[in-house]
């Protein structure tokens, strides 16, 4: 599958299960106009449907990327404060679209992840990032915070003098600083940055895709919940997973010595 929709370029591989979605304004460092922010969510609608109804679970992993060669995303679009709905936080954002996705969502950082961009890659459940990338929240020179859980985030994440640091100074931080306080899970040379995320994603899309959505859901839950909430619901995914065809798939090969097929039943 091969969609283009006004902002986001949408791709399906079906050999390998893995979906790319292109944040697709580079003019413009792919600030998240409302348009750009529709369409995250609109080709992530798109992948769904497109890969349901098939034997097993067809869609693996998503990356999401930035077109061009200068930003992941520089943030919310400037321009478009006033008469837009960058405010309104009564609407399912993208931000949430991503967190609730069932498959995992890769951001992949290429250059400036910057403000809202890089609350989109938070929202993400893993960033790689390529070494020139820089990263930051500058919304303070708007006189503004990032609004989309950036502090919230990174506070869990890297703790909060960092969140602080980031929010209040405005200030970019380099890949390998991000990559020291956890913001991002891999930072890789900018010449190797492609094949690495190619083989980071096709990786995860050949694990057991019912056990990376519980995984995800686990993960999810233990950011908000108690350890005790966290560690029956853990224990109740468990038992669902021991009764799936992976499962016996994944013991079977083990046994026999052998690569697994998962197929997601
Ligand atoms: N919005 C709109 N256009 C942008 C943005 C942006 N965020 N960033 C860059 N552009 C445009 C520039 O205007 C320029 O356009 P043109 O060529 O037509 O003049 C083009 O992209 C290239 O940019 P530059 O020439 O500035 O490129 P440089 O390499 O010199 O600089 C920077 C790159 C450092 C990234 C610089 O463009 C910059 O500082 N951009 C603004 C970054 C920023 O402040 N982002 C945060 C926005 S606020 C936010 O994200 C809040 C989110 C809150 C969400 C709340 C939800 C509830």
């Amino acid at each position: 599958m091969d969609e283009s929709l006004e902002t986001v370029l949408v791709e399906f591989d079906e050999d390998n299960g893995i979906g790319t979605l292109t944040m697709n304004r580079p003019d413009a460092l792919n600030a998240l106009s409302a348009q750009l922010r529709d369409d995250i969510v609109a080709g992530l609608e798109l992948l769904e449907a497109e890969t349901e109804g098939a034997d097993g679970v067809a869609l693996r992993a998503v990356v999401l990327e930035g077109a061009g060669e200068k930003a992941f995303c520089a943030g919310a679009d400037i321009g478009g404060f006033s008469d837009e709905s960058a405010g309104d936080t009564s609407a399912r954002s993208h931000y949430d679209v991503i967190r609730d996705f069932p498959a995992p969502v890769v951001a992949k950082i290429d250059g400036y992840c910057l403000g809202g961009g890089l609350e989109t890659a938070l929202a993400c459940d893993f960033r790689l990032a390529s070494e020139s990338s820089t990263f930051g929240f500058p919304e303070v020179n708007l006189g503004i915070l990032p609004g989309a859980g950036g502090v919230q985030y990174v506070t869990k994440i890297a703790g909060p003098a960092v969140a602080k640091e980031l929010a209040m100074t405005g200030d970019h931080i380099s890949a390998a600083r991000a990559g020291e306080e956890g913001i991002v899970n891999h930072v890789y040379a900018d010449d190797e940055f492609d094949e690495e995320v190619d083989a980071f994603v096709t990786d995860l899309a050949g694990q057991a895709p019912l056990a990376i959505q519980s995984i995800k859901k686990s993960a999810d839950m233990a950011v908000h919940s108690g350890l005790e909430e966290g560690l029956a619901y853990d224990r109740s995914l468990f038992q669902e997973l021991l009764k799936t065809e992976d499962h016996a798939e994944g013991a079977a090969a083990f046994a026999e010595d052998r690569e697994p097929e998962f197929e997601g039943k």
